[in-house]
C-alpha cells in the first residue's frame, strides 16, 4: 500500500483509519456486535487502509485471531506494520494480523499487562496532565489506563511516520479506550479524533436508580453523582475524551441528552447501530427456519409443562425477552406487568391458546434445577419406547398387510409387547406430577430476592394450568451446549414469534434488531435508541412488525397498558397473518443494514478531517 488508494468504493483516499475498541476479538457486550457486523461494509471502502486496535487477551483472542509471524510482518510495506516493527524494536509487546471475522479486517492487538510495572507513574502522569484520578485496586481501570497508554503510543507513531503521506483518523470507541484521547491532543499528535459514547457510564448508574431519570436529568451534579457511585475516575475518562475528541458522537438522540447534561458537549454526530444483514435467496427459506426452530422449543416446553399438564403446541405463542438482568432499566418489569394483564384477559375471553414467554437472562446459579433435567430425560426415555413401538407394529403391520386377504386394517394393539406396553405405561407413570412447571429452570444463588421471581410470585403467575400464560426464567444464555434448549441464540430467536424489549433505558439495543434481522416481529420503547430511530425514520413501522411503546412522559401503567394491548392484539393474529407480517418483518430489515447505516460513519469522519 504505497500509493493513495484507486479502489472504486475508495473513501477519503488519501486517508487511514484506526478504529480503537476495548472489544475488538473481545467479545463482552453490545460493542463487539457494532464493530464486528460493521467491518463487510467498511473493508470496501477502506480495504488494507483500515485497521481495529485493541487489548490483547490470549484467551479471548485465541480463535478469532491469527498474527502475521515474523517473516510475513518482515516482508510487509505498509504503515501499520512499519508502527510495529517499529514500537517492536522499543520494546514493546504487540501483534498485528488478520481477526478472522467476515470481512478479515487487519487488528493491532497489545498486551495491556507488559506495563504493569509502571501503572504508578502513569497515574500520576494522568492526574498532572489531564486531572484524571485512579484509584489503587480497581483492575479494570489499570487495564484502561495502560491499555490507552500503549494505544496512544501505536497512534502516535503511525501517524508521525507518515504524516506527509497520510491523514490519520482514529475513532474511539467508549471510555476503556477514549483515555488515550487527551494525551494524544497534549502531544499535538497529527491525527483526526472521534470518540464514540455508546452510553453514559452516569446516565447507566442513575437510571437504575432514580425513578424519575429523565425529569432529573438537567440537575444533575456529576461529579457529587460520580463520587456517589464510586466511578468518578470512569467517567472523568469518559469527559476527557468526550471534551478531547475532535467530532464526539453518540449512538442515538436519546444518548445525546445524556451527553449534553451529564457530560457537558453537544455531540457533533449520531451513529446509529446497524447489522450486516443477510437474506435468504429464497423468501420461504427464513420461515423453514422458524417452523425448524419452533419445533425444537416444542421440544423443551413438552419437557418442561407436559409433565404436569398438556396444551396445544399449534396454538401456542412463543414469547420471549433478552439481555443483561437490568431488571428496571431492560423493562423486565414493564413486561411482566404486562403479561399478567394479558394472562386475565384472555382468562376472561374464552379465546383458545396458550403464551409461553421465555426471560433469558444472566443471573448467578448454582445448577440447573435437577428436577427439570430429569423430566427432560424422563421425556426421551417415553420418545425412545415410542420409537421402538413404532418399529414394532410397522414391521408387523406390514408382515400382515402382505399376508392379509380381506383388506381390512388389523388389530394394532396386539401387535405391541407386552413388554413395550409394560415399559410404556410405566415411562409415563413415573413422568407425571401433580406439581406445578417450575418458573425457573435454574437454581438461583439468591433466589429470595429475585425481582422476577418475586413479582410473579406475588402476581400469582406461577404455571398453574389455568394460566393462560406461562413463564419460563432461564437465567442463562441460551447456547448449542445447554442441555435444555440445545441451541444457539439466533436458532432461538428464530423460533420464536415476538421478542419484547420495552427498555426504560437503552443507549441503542440490539436485541429487538436482531429479532427484525430474522423476520421476527419485535417490541421496543421510545426509551431505546432503536425505538427513537425506528418512530422517526421507518413509516408504518407497526405494518412491518416493529412495535415501540411509548415511555416518554408516561406513567408505567399507561405503558403497561399500552404493552398489554400490543401482546394481546398480537396473540389474536391467526397463523396466516403471522407467516404474512414475518415476510414484513425480514424485508424491511435491509434499513438496518450497515450498507445504509454506513453513511453516517463517513459523514463523521469528513467532519473529524476538517478539524484538527
Ligand atoms: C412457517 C412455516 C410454515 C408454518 C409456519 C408456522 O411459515 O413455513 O410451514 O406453518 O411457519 O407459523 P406460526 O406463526 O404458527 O409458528
Ligand atoms: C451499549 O451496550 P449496553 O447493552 O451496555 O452499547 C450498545 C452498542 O452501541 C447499545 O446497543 C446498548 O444500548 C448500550 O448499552
Amino acid at each position: 500500500m504505497q500509493t493513495h488508494s484507486s479502489a472504486p468504493d475508495a473513501l477519503f483516499p488519501d486517508s487511514l483509519l484506526i478504529e480503537v475498541a476495548w472489544e475488538v476479538c473481545n467479545q463482552v457486550g453490545g460493542i463487539y456486535t457494532v464493530i464486528r457486523s460493521k467491518v463487510p461494509a467498511t473493508m470496501p471502502a477502506w480495504g488494507g487502509r483500515y485497521c481495529l486496535l485493541g487489548p490483547y487477551f490470549p484467551q479471548q483472542a485465541q480463535g478469532e485471531f491469527e498474527a502475521y509471524d515474523e517473516e510475513q510482518l518482515a516482508g510487509m510495506n505498509d504503515p501499520y506494520a512499519q508502527a510495529v516493527r517499529t514500537l517492536r524494536s522499543q520494546g514493546m509487546d504487540i501483534c498485528i494480523g488478520v481477526w478472522l471475522v467476515t470481512g478479515r479486517p487487519r487488528a493491532v492487538l497489545i498486551n495491556p499487562f507488559q506495563v504493569y510495572d509502571r501503572l504508578a507513574t502513569l497515574k500520576s502522569d494522568l492526574w498532572r496532565d489531564h486531572q484524571i484520578p485512579a484509584p489503587d485496586n480497581d483492575d479494570l481501570l489499570h487495564q484502561v489506563i495502560a491499555f490507552g497508554h500503549l494505544a496512544q503510543q501505536f497512534i502516535e507513531t503511525v501517524a508521525r511516520q507518515t504524516v506527509d503521506q497520510w491523514k490519520v483518523i482514529a475513532h474511539f470507541h467508549e471510555w476503556m479506550t477514549g483515555v488515550a484521547i487527551p494525551e494524544l491532543r497534549r502531544r499535538q499528535v497529527p491525527a483526526h479524533l472521534l470518540f464514540t459514547t455508546h452510553a453514559t457510564l452516569l446516565g447507566r448508574y442513575l437510571a437504575m436508580n432514580d425513578p424519575n431519570f429523565y425529569d432529573n436529568l438537567m440537575l444533575v451534579d456529576w461529579r457529587a453523582q460520580a463520587r456517589h457511585f464510586n466511578i468518578e475516575p470512569a467517567v472523568s475518562m469518559e469527559r476527557a475524551a468526550a471534551h478531547g475528541s475532535h467530532v464526539f458522537t453518540t449512538v442515538s438522540e436519546l444518548t445525546v441528552r445524556e451527553c449534553i447534561y451529564l457530560l457537558d458537549r453537544i455531540p457533533d454526530a449520531v451513529l446509529p447501530n446497524g447489522l450486516n444483514i443477510e437474506r435468504f435467496v429464497a423468501l420461504h427459506e427464513f420461515q423453514n427456519l422458524h417452523k425448524l426452530y419452533k419445533d425444537k422449543i416444542h421440544e423443551f416446553v413438552m419437557a418442561h409443562f407436559f409433565q404436569s399438564y398438556s396444551f396445544d403446541l399449534d396454538q401456542t405463542i412463543y414469547l420471549f425477552t433478552s439481555g443483561r438482568y437490568e431488571y428496571h432499566n431492560k423493562g423486565f418489569d414493564l413486561t411482566l406487568e404486562a403479561l399478567a394483564r394479558l394472562n386475565h384477559r384472555l382468562q376472561q375471553s374464552g379465546l383458545e391458546g396458550q403464551v409461553v414467554m421465555f426471560f433469558i437472562t444472566k443471573r448467578p446459579y448454582t445448577s440447573i434445577n435437577p428436577l427439570v433435567l430429569q423430566s427432560r430425560a424422563q421425556l426421551e426415555e417415553v420418545r425412545q419406547t415410542c420409537r421402538a413401538i413404532e418399529e414394532q407394529v410397522g414391521e408387523r403391520l406390514f408382515y400382515a398387510a402382505a399376508a392379509s386377504h380381506d383388506h381390512r386394517l388389523p388389530d394394532l394393539d396386539s401387535m405391541v409387547d407386552d413388554y413395550w406396553k409394560l415399559r410404556y405405561r410405566r415411562g409415563l407413570q413415573s413422568w407425571k406430577t401433580s406439581q406445578l412447571p417450575s418458573v425457573i429452570t435454574h437454581n438461583l444463588v439468591n433466589d429470595q430476592d429475585d425481582d422476577i421471581l418475586n413479582f410473579v410470585r406475588r402476581a400469582n403467575l406461577i404455571n398453574h394450568r389455568h394460566d393462560r400464560v406461562k413463564i419460563v426464567y432461564h437465567p442463562d444464555f441460551v447456547s448449542t451446549t445447554s442441555p435444555l434448549f440445545g441451541m444457539d441464540y439466533g436458532q432461538f430467536v428464530r423460533g420464536c414469534h415476538l421478542g419484547v424489549f420495552p427498555s426504560y433505558y437503552e443507549p441503542w439495543g440490539y436485541t429487538p434488531l436482531e429479532c427484525v434481522a430474522r423476520g421476527v416481529p419485535a417490541v421496543t420503547s421510545d426509551l431505546s435508541g432503536f425505538g427513537d430511530y425506528v418512530q422517526k425514520n421507518v413509516p408504518d413501522h407497526e405494518e412491518k412488525g416493529i412495535f415501540v411503546v411509548r415511555r416518554q412522559e408516561r406513567s408505567f401503567d399507561q405503558a403497561a397498558e399500552e404493552l398489554t394491548e400490543m401482546l394481546w392484539n398480537f396473540v389474536l393474529l391467526n397463523r396466516r397473518e403471522r407467516i404474512t407480517q414475518r415476510n414484513r418483518v425480514e424485508s424491511s430489515a435491509d434499513i438496518f443494514d450497515w450498507k445504509n447505516l454506513r453513511v453516517y460513519y463517513d459523514r463523521a469522519y469528513a467532519l473529524a478531517l476538517e478539524r484538527q
